[in-house]
């Protein structure tokens, strides 16, 4: 850490905090007034059926690099879990290695998906204790864990579904990730030329939660986290006519966090949200924002490996109302439409964004990359042409 660096620029990694306000949106805050400071996300955490193909996939595809292991050779008997990052984001990769082992069951439930959501923050024992007093469920009382690299502080609290937050002060600790990992390279050389990295942090996760909930979580992140409402939404008006869903964006003070939440709309069709609900078998993690700088060489790298994007509706790109709302952006419009990108313009600046077909064999959690230029929002002008995409996707599943 540098002089002049805060430590929220410190923890960036080698993407800097200058970067990082332009990539995902932040804005300056108070955080001397803030009950629950978070520095940052710091892992996702998912559980996989195979952790070892999965991890593999996140290099070969999504250009990942493995920084660290846990599992049967180094003393984690029940599971493998691998850490990689790109950027500032960090994925832990887990999948269940004996019979008994309680991944197992989360996954025979809820197949693959995000079981934690972790928050870097400097003190756990204030989130903690603000967070009791607000009446969220605490998992794990804040402990310290330590090794050769040194010790964390670390506590967990209890979120929607089975999902968790745990949080983690890792201002003690010099590892690649936790206590108990130790440092690993992954098996898969990229090839000579490969860009170094082809998305630099997260922006935003999004949840689904069940019918009339959505309202409750919003509250709870305002109480528990002192979490910050944004502005965009989908509201009654726009949800029965097509979306058939309604959603709320809530974000830490500096919105380096941004956590949209969904829920279904009774609206003519069946709900995505339903679907999600459904083969989820309740609330959790529907989708995963990926920052890039550059979306059009970022998604042709996925489309290579195999990736499958969302068409956009046909008609999308000659709608001349669009190029009237959008104005100018960095490339022709004709790059866009050749890859499915969508663009969408606020008071702020525009950006763009693309969204993939569901990760995994059930259809729940999927990713969107976004590429931001001054706009602070998640793509409300889109909402219609990607709703009718996702619907689409539904209908050639069989779910509507
Ligand atoms: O995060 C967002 O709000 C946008 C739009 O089911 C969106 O990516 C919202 C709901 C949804 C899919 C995308
Ligand atoms: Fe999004």
């Amino acid at each position: 850490m540098t002089a002049t660096e805060t430590p929220l620029e410190a923890q960036l990694d080698d993407v800097s905090f200058d970067q990082m306000k332009r990539l995902c949106g932040l804005v300056e805050y108070d955080e001397s007034k803030d009950p629950f400071p978070v520095k940052s996300l710091d892992a996702l955490t998912f559980v996989v059926g195979n952790a070892t193909q999965t991890a593999l996939h996140y290099q070969v595809a999504f250009g990942m690099e493995v920084i660290a292991y846990s599992g049967p050779e180094n003393g984690t008997r029940d599971h493998k879990a691998f850490v990689l990052k790109s950027g500032s984001a960090r994925f832990v990769i887990k999948g269940g290695v004996t019979k008994d082992s309680p991944l197992l069951d989360h996954h025979r439930r809820h197949g693959d998906g995000v079981v934690d959501i972790s928050l870097e923050v400097t003190d756990v024992d204030k989130c903690v204790e603000h967070a009791r007093s607000q009446g969220a469920t605490v998992l794990v009382e804040p402990h310290d864990v330590s090794d050769d690299f040194g010790t964390i502080r670390t506590a967990a609290i209890a979120a929607y579904g089975e999902t968790i937050h745990s949080l983690v002060d890792r201002s003690r600790y010099e590892g690649p990730y936790l206590p108990g990992y130790l440092p690993q390279k992954g098996s898969y050389r990229k090839p000579e030329g490969a860009p170094k990295r082809i998305f630099q942090a997260v922006d935003h996760v999004v949840s689904n939660v069940e019918l009339g909930k959505m309202d409750d979580w919003v509250s709870w992140y305002n109480r528990v986290m002192g979490f910050v409402n944004m502005a965009e939404f989908v509201g009654d008006d726009i949800a029965t006519d097509y979306s058939a869903l309604m959603s709320k964006v809530v974000a830490n003070g500096n919105h380096r966090v941004k956590f949209p939440l969904n829920e279904p709309a009774l609206a003519k069709k069946k709900s995505q949200i339903d679907e999600y609900l459904e083969f989820y078998d309740g609330p959790g993690v529907q989708h995963i924002a990926l920052a890039t700088n550059d979306i059009l060489a970022t998604v042709d790298a996925l489309r290579t490996a195999g990736v499958e994007f969302l068409d956009a509706p046909a008609s999308y790109y000659e709608d001349a109302e669009l190029r009237a709302r959008i104005g100018d952006v960095r490339v022709p419009i004709e790059e866009l439409q050749k890859r499915h990108v969508l663009v969408d313009r606020d008071e702020d600046g525009y950006l763009l964004q693309i969204f993939f077909k569901p990760l995994g064999d059930r259809p729940t959690v999927f990713y969107e990359l976004i590429e931001r230029h001054g706009s602070l929002g998640f793509g409300k002008g889109n909402f219609k042409a990607l709703f009718e995409a996702i619907e689409a996707e539904q209908h050639r599943r069989g779910n509507l």
